[in-house]
């Protein structure tokens, strides 16, 4: 009950989340589906200790997309990226923990695969910025569009995880 106050608390103000809470959206792009990536991807937002909180399998559709995209409707590689991201379906997530935000970007990498790291999800699993497999919010109010563009509130599941004494102190 709590925790429905809190989350609708926070979809009406449109405050978000903040410190252990904070909510990012991170989406397995069709190449990564189709390359067999997601529970690899899924494992390794688990074992670094973030929270799931929402999960689903999605065809999305081209309103939906242009909306994601919007800041990008000017850019040469728009009808592309619009052509790719509808050519599967995509696994939409929202973790949750502490700069989740922040960290989640680093462990993707950079956009374009060839600038990322050994290490993190895009330098290790592809090779070109038009396939790179991966999308996270990149900043908290990014996050919170993102989040309420994807899922509705009762998608978004409030619990108790019982191995957060062994993650934050
Ligand atoms: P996403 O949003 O997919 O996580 O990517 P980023 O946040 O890391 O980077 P972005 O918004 O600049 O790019 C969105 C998306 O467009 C593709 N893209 C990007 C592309 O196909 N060609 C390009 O030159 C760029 C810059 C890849 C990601």
């Amino acid at each position: 009950m709590i925790c429905l106050f809190l989350s609708m608390f926070a979809y009406l103000f449109q405050s978000g989340w903040t410190g252990v809470n904070e909510r990012t959206f991170i989406a397995i792009k069709p190449d990564g589906v189709q390359r067999k990536l997601v529970g690899e991807i899924m494992h390794r937002f688990e074992k670094k200790g973030f929270k799931l909180v929402g999960l689903k399998l999605v065809q999305a559709s081209e309103d939906l997309l242009k909306k994601h995209y919007w800041d990008l409707r000017s850019k040469p590689f728009f009808r592309a990226l619009m052509s790719y991201m509808s050519s599967g379906p995509v696994v939409a997530m929202v973790w949750e923990g502490l700069d989740v935000v922040k960290t989640g970007r680093k462990m993707l990498g950079e956009t374009n695969p060839a600038d990322s790291l050994p290490g993190t999800i895009r330098g290790d699993y592809c090779v070109e910025v038009g396939r790179n497999v991966i999308h996270g919010s990149d900043s908290v109010e990014s996050a919170q569009k993102e989040i309420s563009l994807w899922f509705s509130q009762s998608e978004l599941q409030c619990w108790e995880d019982s191995s957060r004494h062994w993650i934050y102190n």
